[in-house]
């Protein structure tokens, strides 16, 4: 059905569901081409409906028999589901249908991954499984029995009963149809015991194919972690019996937060020093305490509609984040988040894909699961937490669990408990959740006898569909430094911008004080820095706040590789001098150096160029990031290879904050020192690492300087038989290939026999590589948009949800000079005059074209 026109949501258009459903259940007689699914569900009318009729949805299933009341019925067949003649008051339907899990490649409804069933029921995937009304306000009890004869037999909730070839399992807690979830397969489980603050006693489990038992602590413990910071900091206990993690080979996503039964991309929870990165180790410890979280906002309290999605989000990545920082490093873990929010949000916020964190209307919902939505839906959670206080927020957070437990909630209800808490008028906040668009705040300082003026004018750009917005509610932290001493003048101070202009004057200096605008990242805007490099080399050695600290840093790095890249002068000895002491200075942490050391991406020098009005050339932003990187190497050389030496951990592996701090450090040395030493030190290195961060850093820093072929094959055969290494021997030989061969590399990487493109790990390895090497992809041709579009069409036809999440490489077409700009949009309109396209699909061409 999905070649019909596709029909657009509005979120104006929202009417309460006409049926609730009091209790559900379910009885799954499991077949990899033909499971049948049995349905009892008792509905009554609602009394806050206006409309009558019955319907249900429903997508992909044949219909065995439908009955209600116990009586046969002819349902009539519509095209997302079914319509059918029903009672005036409550009524039980049943339904028979089957479905064919083998066949699933979309990865959407019940599937089968590598053997094993499961599900992805969020956003709308529940409607591949049985007839019901799958929209998130619908609430109810689950009651699921599983018949195979397979060992493993998982649903949410409490297990009720085993018994030989069938399990039933019952959730109490009512819950919209997207968080159900049912696995079945031949797993094994790593397990522990969580006792909560009130004394009850929760089995955790985490269940993976035999082989993987090995690296499941790591996602246990981070569990354990999870479930007590939540206790703690939020008040917030579980509430069922079981928790139970499930690692899946094939997912389209990273995980999801099924009540009681969290499924996750295996790349999401697996891990072991000798097979994942610090990284890996970092994000899975964020992305089981972010699905853990989501039992507080998300399933408790769930979302009225999808427009709403931000509600659970936003929420949920802003805990996570707070979790992060708490379990490592608070400024780390915050110039981290703004490098993320910068380096995508922004880009999506600049582009054609810009939308608001709350849409306003969508054709596929799955399109809008977007860092905007959860970034920059974040960073909206951290300003009301600034603008209330810290006590504030969390009195706001305990109204909001007290009043809206059980519901499915707007935002408008979760602005409410922050305006009743605080007692204050939010309206021109909630601007945040309508105007798409990043603001931006124009400085301008004038210095005239002793008094400072400072004005501030902000303004949000135009975005598709919008124009001409309204001032926002911007919390800006600021301070001002004194130029002589170097001291800060008094307090931060948290300017509320709500007018489209302020100025702040102060007087009675001497000197022009020196401005610290935007700390710790208040606010997720765009400052127009007009400052004068001085005043950054300035903050640079005084600014207290390590956010500013750091940014002062980043902005004179991207000073220099912009006008490296277009033709002006490299670095100064000034800035160089500066950061090498940054670098040397052991009161400063190893992973805050490591950040100061890292540049910006490719992507951002890109993006920066065409804010000063010129298409950048993606080939001299590659020559002037590997130029800079030269001259620091020549630079710092004095001291790098002490530093390096001086990094080295040493002891057991410790994926901790403090050992992976030194790591990032040290590797980043690494890039620098083989220029100078031609790769000897990241040989000895990938020789004799006995942890996945440094070998794979080791490979890195030889394939940036061309010596990466024998490292990359020695890689290949220690680790061929692991899919999850693999896919990182995939991505890193094609984003760090020299920019003629990337598009070569991708290619030829996609003809060997291991190349599963119906896997999305394996095909982001390729796209998301390919992508990441700007240089390559944009290769003056035409040859990267040709590869990429090529796949595109390729795998839609499977799983139009990853192919359209992929395709955002395309967003920053507009960017680029002419004849880029023709070959793209060549691409485009080929993918676009694709028969059968999906809806997913078509509607992001249809949007990146413009
Ligand atoms: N809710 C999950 C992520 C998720 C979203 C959509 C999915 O399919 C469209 C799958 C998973 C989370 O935030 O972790
Ligand atoms: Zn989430």
């Amino acid at each position: 059905m999905k070649d019909a026109a596709p029909q657009r949501i509005h979120l104006a258009d929202y009417r309460p569901p006409s049926h609730l459903v009091e209790d559900v259940h379910l009885t799954f007689q499991l077949d990899p081409k033909a499971t049948r699914v049995t349905s009892r569900i008792r509905f009554k009318p609602n009394p806050d409906s206006e409309e009558t009729g019955f319907r249900l949805h429903g997508e992909g299933l044949t219909l065995i028999s439908a009955k209600i009341d116990g009586t046969r019925v002819d349902p009539e067949m519509v095209e997302d589901g079914l319509v059918v003649a029903a009672p005036n008051d409550a009524f039980t339907w049943e339904a028979v249908v089957e479905i064919n899990p083998e066949d699933n490649k979309a990865l959407e409804g019940l599937y089968l991954s590598n053997g094993m069933y499961c599900t992805q029921c969020e956003a709308q995937g529940f409607r591949r499984i049985t007839y019901y009304p799958d929209r998130p306000d619908v609430m109810a009890p689950f009651t699921v029995r599983i018949e195979s004869d397979l060992p493993v037999l998982l649903s949410n909730g409490n297990l009720k009963e085993r018994g030989e070839g069938f399990t039933e399992w019952h959730d109490p807690w009512p819950k919209p149809a997207y968080l159900f979830a049912l696995v079945a397969g031949e797993l094994v489980d790593v397990h522990d015991t969580f006792i909560t603050k009130s004394g009850r006693e929760v089995q955790l489990a985490v269940w993976v194919r035999k082989g993987d038992e090995h690296k499941c602590g790591w996602a246990l413990n981070s569990l354990k972690k999870s479930m007590k910071w939540d206790e703690d900091i939020y008040g917030r206990e579980y509430d069922l019996d079981i928790f139970n993690i499930v690692a899946v080979d094939d997912f389209n996503m990273g995980a999801m937060e099924n009540k009681g039964l969290n499924i996750f991309n295996a790349s999401a929870v697996l891990c072991s020093p000798e097979t994942s990165t610090d990284a890996d180790f970092e994000r899975i410890e964020a992305i089981v305490a972010h699905e853990y979280f989501h039992n507080w906002t998300g399933n408790r309290i769930t979302c009225r509609d999808w427009f709403q999605l931000c509600l659970k989000e936003g929420l949920t990545v802003f805990r996570d984040q707070q979790f992060t920082a708490d379990m490592r490093s608070a400024p780390v873990k915050r110039i981290e988040d703004a490098i993320l929010l910068r380096a995508r949000q922004f880009r999506e916020d600049a582009g054609p894909l810009a939308h608001p964190v709350r849409p306003e209307s969508f054709v596929e919902i799955n399109n809008f699961y977007t860092v905007t939505v959860y970034e920059k839906g974040a960073e909206l959670i951290g300003m009301l937490k600034r603008i209330v206080g810290d006590e504030t927020y969390y009195k706001a957070l305990d109204l909001y669990f007290e009043r809206h437990d059980g519901d499915a909630a707007t935002i408008e209800d979760w602005i409410k408990v922050f305006e009743d808490a605080a007692d204050r008028d939010l309206s021109q906040f909630m601007l945040w959740y309508s105007q798409a668009g990043t603001p931006k705040i124009t400085v301008t300082e004038t210095f005239e006898e002793g008094t400072h003026t400072l004005v501030l004018e902000q303004s949000v750009p135009d975005t598709p569909g919008q124009a001409d917005k309204k001032p926002m509610h911007i919390p800006l932290l600021f301070a001002l430094f004194d130029p002589d001493t170097g001291q800060q003048f008094g307090e931060d101070v948290l300017l509320e911008l709500t007018e489209p202009r302020i100025e702040i004057r102060t007087r009675g200096h001497d000197r022009k004080p020196v401005v610290s605008l935007n700390r710790d990242f208040s606010a997720p805007v765009i400052i127009d820095d007009t400052s004068r490099t001085d005043d950054r080399l300035f903050l640079l050695a005084n600014e207290t706040d390590s956010f500013n600290r750091w940014e002062a840093a980043r902005s004179l790095t991207r000073d220099a590789l912009t006008a490296l890249a277009t033709g002006g002068l490299g670095p100064g000895e000034e800035y160089l001098d500066a950061l090498n002491g940054l670098l040397v200075d052991d009161s400063l942490d190893p992973a805050y150096r490591a950040l100061i050391l890292r540049q910006p991406s490719e992507e951002e020098i890109a993006q920066a160029i065409f804010d000063y009005g010129r298409h950048p050339e993606p080939l001299s932003v590659n020559r002037a990031a590997d130029t800079l990187r030269a001259r620091m190497a020549a630079h710092f050389e004095p001291d790098l290879p002490r530093l390096f030496r001086g990094m080295q951990v040493h002891g057991a592996y410790s994926p901790e904050a403090a050992d992976a701090g030194r790591r990032a450090f040290a590797n980043g040395l690494l890039t620098l020192l083989s220029r100078l030493d031609g790769g000897t030190a990241a040989r000895a290195q990938f020789d004799q690492a006995d942890n996945m961060t440094n070998r794979l850093a080791a490979l890195g820093s030889l394939l940036q300087i061309d010596e990466g072929a024998e490292a990359l094959a020695r890689f290949e055969s220690d680790w061929k038989h692991d899919r999850l290494v693999m896919n990182k021997w995939y991505a890193i030989q094609i984003s760090l290939a020299p920019p003629e061969a990337a598009v070569g590399t991708a290619r030829a990487l996609t003809e060997r026999e291991d190349f599963d493109w119906t896997n999305p790990n394996r095909f982001r390895a390729v796209m998301g590589g390919l992508v990441s090497n700007p240089a390559g992809f944009h290769d003056a041709t035409g040859a990267g948009y040709e590869f990429l579009a090529d796949w595109l069409i390729r795998l839609d036809e499977k799983n139009p949800q990853t192919a359209a999440r992929t395709s955002t490489a395309f967003e920053t077409w507009k960017r680029y000079d002419p004849k880029r700009q023709d070959l793209i949009k060549a691409q485009l309109d080929r993918i676009l005059g694709t028969e059968g396209l999906s809806r997913d699909l078509t509607e992001m061409m249809t949007r990146i074209r413009g």
